[in-house]
């Protein structure tokens, strides 16, 4: 097994043992909107237990929420609206990384609008590469926290460089759809996320997840990572 795979399970050990899946809401748990970019997202509670769902409302045309949440094993990572409770038929969903690269940040990694392409309009992404057509064509890159956003079909983020996902890509008529920054990005890919635009209908929503967990607190993640390495350094 690898070092960091290693790690990454003990943290999901750590996370679940003793812990009840939390389902957070927007307005219930959050106390009103989720906001659409990094400084304003909500962060579900409390610190470390594993994420089963986040529920909420896009209540405006142009309404978008965003989550802080931690993936301790990238492979094990979904999120989805397929077949989920909600008012709000035709979704997107978004997966951006918080690190702060060359190009700022954060940075568009995973977009699905419908999965599959032709098929429902709810969305799903996983951690895992995908299959053109059935969901997004990314990977989670790295144990980490990601802010995970959802939106009505067209609002789609934006840098200062334009669309982050490319709009139409030949030959694939849904394949902009379901594309990551990189196969079919779009003019401002890889900018920073700085925005939206577009607008579409309301209602609710009920994102479904899989592989997440609340953001643990700072001084439990280094302890965590420190009694890893502790544990590989023994290993050797
Ligand atoms: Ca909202
Ligand atoms: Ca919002
Ligand atoms: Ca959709």
């Amino acid at each position: 097994m690898r070092k960091g795979m290693c790690l990454a399970l003990g943290l999901t050990l750590a996370l679940t043992v003793g812990a009840q899946a939390q389902v957070w809401d927007e307005l219930v748990n959050g106390g009103g909107d989720a906001g659409d970019l990094l400084p304003f997202q909500q962060t579900p509670g409390p610190p470390g237990v594993p994420l089963a769902a986040i529920t909420g409302t896009i209540a405006t045309s142009t309404d978008v929420d965003c989550y802080s949440i931690f993936v301790p094993l990238p492979p094990a990572f979904g999120a989805s609206t397929v077949g989920t409770p909600g008012t709000l038929s035709d979704t997107q969903l978004f997966l951006f990384d918080k690190r702060i690269g060359p190009a700022g940040g954060p940075l568009g990694i995973l977009h699905n609008d419908d999965s599959p392409a032709g098929g429902t309009v709810r969305s799903a992404l996983t951690g895992l590469p995908g299959v053109t057509g059935a969901g997004d064509l990314g990977i989670v890159p790295i144990p980490g926290s990601y802010m995970l956003c959802i939106s009505a079909f067209d609002v789609d983020p934006v840098s200062p460089g334009g669309a982050i996902w490319a709009d139409a890509v030949a030959p694939f008529a849904f394949a902009w759809e379901n594309a990551p920054v990189g196969a079919f990005a779009g003019p401002g890919a890889p900018g920073p996320h700085t925005g939206w635009i577009g607008a579409g209908a309301t209602g609710t929503y009920t994102i479904a997840l899989a592989g997440v967990a609340t953001k643990p607190e700072p001084g439990t993640l280094s302890l965590l990572a420190l009694g890893g390495m502790a544990l590989l350094r023994r290993r050797r």
